[in-house]
This record gives C-alpha cells, structure tokens and sequence, in this order.
C-alpha cells in the first residue's frame, strides 16, 4: 500500500514535469519594424498565421481601450476575432464612441465612467474608432483571427511568443501608404527567429 502511494505521487510528479515541459515548448519570433527610412516604427501591429493554416482553440483575450485626456489610450490596439473590448471613460467630461467601420459599426452614446457591456468584434478588420464630441479623437482596432500577435514598441520591436511551427507573418501600420497590401513573409519559428520588416508608411500629420 505505501509502495503504491508513492507511485501515484511519482506519477503525479511526473505528468505535471510532462505538463510543465509541454507547456515551456514555446518560441519567439522577435520582430523589428522600420520605416522606408530606416527609423523604428512604434504602434505597428505584427501577427502571425501557422502556414499549414491550423490555429488553436483559443479563447480570445478581452481588451480595454481607455479614453484619458481627450485621447484614446492606447491609440493602437490588437485583438482575436470575438474578442470583448471595453472603452471605460476615465475623462470628467461625456464622450460618444462609436465607428462605421465595416469589420463593426457600432456607438456608445454619450457616457462617463465604464459601459455596462463591452463591445464584441467578431469580424476580421481593421475597426477605426471616433468620438461624435471631440473630432480628433481616433483610435485604431486590428482584429486578426489569429491568437499570435503583437504591438511594436518605442524601438519598433515586437515579439511573439508561438508553438514551433511554420508561420506566415504580417504587419500592419495605420499609416501605411496601401492599407490593403499588408507585407508579409514567412518564418520558420523552430528556435528563436529574429526578423525585419521594412514599412512604406505616409507622413505623420
Ligand atoms: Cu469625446
């Protein structure tokens, strides 16, 4: 009987070192965006879909996009497909969000504080949002059907953490000079990969 217990907690050890291992069997896709000139490009979203096109059964993570100082925070987001995105006003004064996007058209009527229901987008597309109060109020929503993306930072570097595998990798920026000719290239993610991309983008305003 004491031989069996340790058994089963040999057992137990076991598949939760299998588990961990599994788990840890991850990689990263380390990405650099740069501009037609050279420089880094902050606030450029870069996904990743598996080649052989098989995605996991992943549940999408929700999203916040805040509204501070007149603004929306962050300005550029990122989401999978039927991901829920709330927009919590943390402004003392009303705004109105809303987009006629086709990926959602959608509006939040005048408001303060956090909406009872966050909004689902449950269509792939590029969601660009407004506030019917304060015009220069924009903010840009990407939703890619995959759950492997990611934003660049200041320094234009993003990374995504993946399963090994094949993958077709694609970047977007709102200011690119053709929105609908997104560059891709593909990656072998077995090991770590580093790689660059290279944006024709429009001035700022
Ligand atoms: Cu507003």
């Amino acid at each position: 009987m004491k031989n069996l217990m340790k058994m089963s907690k040999l057992l137990a050890f076991v598949s939760a070192f299998a588990f961990a291992v599994s788990f840890a069997h991850a990689t990263s896709i380390n990405v650099q965006v740069l501009d037609q000139a050279g420089a880094p490009v902050p606030d450029a979203v870069v996904y990743a879909m598996p080649v052989n096109g098989k995605l996991p059964a992943s549940k999408p993570a929700p999203a916040i996009i805040d509204q501070v100082k007149r603004r929306f925070v962050p300005m550029v987001s990122v989401v999978q497909t039927g991901a829920a995105v709330t927009f919590p006003n943390k402004d003392n004064i009303e705004h109105d969000v809303y987009s006629f996007s086709p990926a959602k058209r959608f509006e939040l009527n005048l408001y303060h504080g956090i909406p009872a229901n966050p909004v689902t987008f449950d269509k792939p597309g590029l969601v660009v949002m407004g506030c019917n109060i304060h015009d220069t109020m924009v903010a840009y929503l990407l939703i890619v059907e995959t759950p492997y993306f990611a934003r660049t930072d200041a320094n234009g570097t993003a990374t995504l953490t993946v399963p090994p595998d094949s993958y077709k990798l694609i970047a977007w920026h709102f200011r690119l000079t053709d929105p609908n000719a997104q560059p891709t290239q593909k990656v072998a993610a077995n090991t770590d990969a580093a790689t660059k991309f290279s944006l024709q983008l429009k001035k700022a305003e």
